[in-house]
C-alpha cells in the first residue's frame, strides 16, 4: 500500500518527475549476484571504504575486490515485494544523505526503508533499475563511478546510469547454510503435499518488531522458492500489531492452520497466540477467530512459540510458551480446545521454542535453553511415552561452534524425509558473520538417532 501511495505521489504530484520510459515492476532472483553497469560493461556495483561505487572487476581481480562486488539479494527489509542487498560481510547497501553506503542493519524502520529498493525494467532488455523504497522518485544510479540515489531524469544518460544487469556472483556461495537468503529466525519446517515448507520469523527488526510472515518451499531442502508474505499483522489481524514471532503450520482435513503470536493491539505489548487458516500452504491465511486463541495473561509465561504435533491417531496437540511450556489437545476444528485440559509440562532448563516428534513409539520433546540473544542459546530434549509425557530429560543436542563462527543455535523444528528414517533439523543462529539476537539466519542440518533411540549431537555446518 505504502509503495502504491508513493508511486501515486510520483505520478500525480510532480510534472517534473518522469519515470524511465518503459519502467515496469520487475523481479530478480534471490540469492548471491553481482550487478553490472549497463553503460560501463565490466564495472560492477561494489563497496569500498563502506561507500558504494561501480568499479571494474575481472577474473584476475583480488579476492577482496570480488567479494566487495558480491551481494546476496534478499527480500526487501521494508517490503518483501522489493529487495535489499547484503554484502558478504553481512552489512547492507543503504542510502544516507542520498549516498549509497554499506552499513550494519540496526533494525530501525529508517534503516530498513533506506536499505530497500524496488526493481523495475531497465534501459535495455534484461536490465533492471532500482527505485528507492522511501524516495520512489530516486533511483540507484552511478555518477563519476559513485553510487547515489538520484532524482529521476528524462534522459538516456540517466536511464543508462541507473540500469544494471544481474550477473552470476563474483564469489559464489560455497556453503549449504544459510538456506534462506536474508535474516530469518524460528524456522518451522514441515512436509506438506509433496514439498518441504519453511515458515520463519522475519528478522532484522529492533526488538523483534516485525509484522509479516513469509512462506518458502523446496523439493530438495536446498533450493527454496519464496512465496511472499502470507499474513501481516497490520492489515490481517485486528488484535495484534507487532511481534510476529515463531509461526507453526499444521494441516488437517485439506486446510492449513498457521499458529502465531503477536503483541496485543492498542499499545499493550503482552503477547497472545492466534490461529489463521488457508486453503493452501502458501496462503493467503486469514485470522480464523478474529480474537486470540490464547489471550495474554491467561497462563503464566509468555504466550508465544506455538507448535502443533499430530499423532498417528489423528489427534493434534498444541504446545506453547516462553518461561513455561503448556500442552493441550486441540479440538478437531484445530482452532479451539478445552481449557480444563491444559497442562504445564515445563522441563528443567526450558526457555521457549518447543517442538515434538514421534519415532518408533518414542515421543521426543525438544526446546531452546537460554536467551535468543545469547551465543549459548541451544537445543535440549527429553523423551516420553505419549504426547503429554511424562518426560525424561536427555540433554543438549545443538549448541554453538565458535571455531566455525556459529553462535546462538536454537528455536528449531524437525522434519522427516517421507518414507525414510532420515531426519533434518531447521534452526536459527546469529547470521554469519555479522549477526546477533535480532539478525539471525536459518540453517538446516541432519538430525541423527543413536542405536538406542537417543538423539546424537547435531553437527552445525557453515
Ligand atoms: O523471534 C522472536 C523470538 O525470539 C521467538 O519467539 C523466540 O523463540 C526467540 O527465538
Amino acid at each position: 500500500m505504502k509503495r502504491i501511495a508513493a508511486l501515486a505521489v510520483l505520478i500525480l504530484g510532480s510534472a517534473a518527475i518522469i519515470p524511465p520510459a518503459g519502467a515496469a515492476p520487475a523481479t530478480i532472483d534471490l540469492g548471491r549476484a553481482s550487478l553490472e553497469s549497463v553503460n560501463y560493461p565490466g564495472r560492477y556495483i561494489r563497496h569500498q571504504d563502506w561507500l558504494g561505487r561501480i568499479d571494474p572487476v575481472t577474473s584476475s581481480s583480488t579476492n577482496q575486490t570480488k567479494q566487495d562486488a558480491t551481494f546476496t539479494v534478499v527480500p526487501g527489509l521494508a517490503s518483501t515485494s522489493c529487495y535489499s542487498f547484503q554484502a558478504v560481510n553481512g552489512r547492507f547497501l543503504r542510502h544516507r544523505d542520498y549516498r549509497v553506503r554499506l552499513e550494519t542493519n540496526d533494525g530501525s524502520a529508517t534503516f530498513r526503508a533506506d536499505a530497500t529498493f524496488c526493481a523495475e525494467t531497465g534501459s535495455v532488455s534484461g536490465s533492471v533499475t532500482f527505485a528507492s523504497y522511501n524516495f520512489p522518485d530516486r533511483r540507484l544510479r552511478h555518477r563519476d563511478n559513485e553510487l547515489w540515489i538520484d532524482p529521476v531524469q528524462d534522459s538516456d544518460l540517466y536511464r543508462a546510469d541507473s540500469s544494471f544487469r544481474v550477473r552470476s556472483p563474483w564469489v559464489p556461495k560455497t556453503t549449504a547454510n544459510p538456506v534462506l537468503p536474508g535474516l530469518f529466525a524460528d524456522p518451522h519446517i514441515v512436509h506438506l503435499d509433496g514439498r518441504y515448507y519453511l515458515y520463519p520469523t522475519t528478522d532484522g527488526y529492533a526488538s523483534w518488531s516485525g509484522t509479516q510472515y513469509t512462506a518458502w518451499s523446496s523439493a530438495d531442502l536446498e533450493t527454496w522458492t519464496f512465496h511472499g508474505t502470507i499474513l501481516d499483522h497490520g492489515p490481517d489481524v485486528s488484535w495484534a500489531d507487532n511481534s510476529a514471532w515463531a509461526p507453526a503450520v499444521a494441516a488437517k482435513n485439506g486446510r492449513y492452520y498457521l499458529y502465531f503470536s503477536g503483541g496485543a493491539a492498542s499499545g499493550n505489548t503482552a503477547k497472545q497466540l492466534g490461529v489463521a487458516v488457508a486453503d493452501s500452504p502458501t496462503g493467503p491465511f486469514r485470522d480464523a477467530l478474529g480474537r486470540p486463541l490464547v489471550a495474554a495473561g491467561t497462563y503464566s509465561g509468555q504466550a508465544i512459540d506455538p507448535m502443533v504435533f499430530t499423532d498417528d491417531d489423528g489427534r493434534s496437540y498444541l504446545y506453547w510458551g516462553q518461561g513455561a511450556l503448556r500442552v493441550v489437545p486441540l479440538n478437531d476444528d484445530m482452532t479451539s480446545f478445552d481449557p480444563a485440559q491444559v497442562r504445564n509440562i515445563t522441563p528443567s532448563g526450558y526457555n521457549e521454542g518447543a517442538f515434538v516428534i514421534e519415532r518408533d513409539g518414542t515421543y521426543y520433546l525438544m526446546w531452546s535453553e537460554n536467551d535468543t540473544r545469547s551465543e549459548d542459546y541451544r537445543v535440549a530434549y527429553a523423551t516420553g511415552s505419549s504426547p503429554l509425557g511424562p518426560w525424561t530429560k536427555r540433554g543438549v543436542i545443538l549448541s554453538k561452534n565458535l571455531d566455525l563462527g556459529i553462535k546462538g543455535t536454537g528455536h528449531h523444528s524437525v522434519v522427516r524425509a517421507p518414507g525414510t528414517d532420515t531426519w533434518y533439523i531447521a534452526y536459527h543462529r546469529f547470521a554469519v558473520p555479522a549477526g546477533n539476537g535480532t539478525n539471525r539466519e536459518v540453517a538446516i542440518d541432519r538430525l541423527r538417532f543413536n542405536a538406542d533411540g537417543t538423539i546424537a549431537v547435531v553437527v552445525p555446518t557453515p
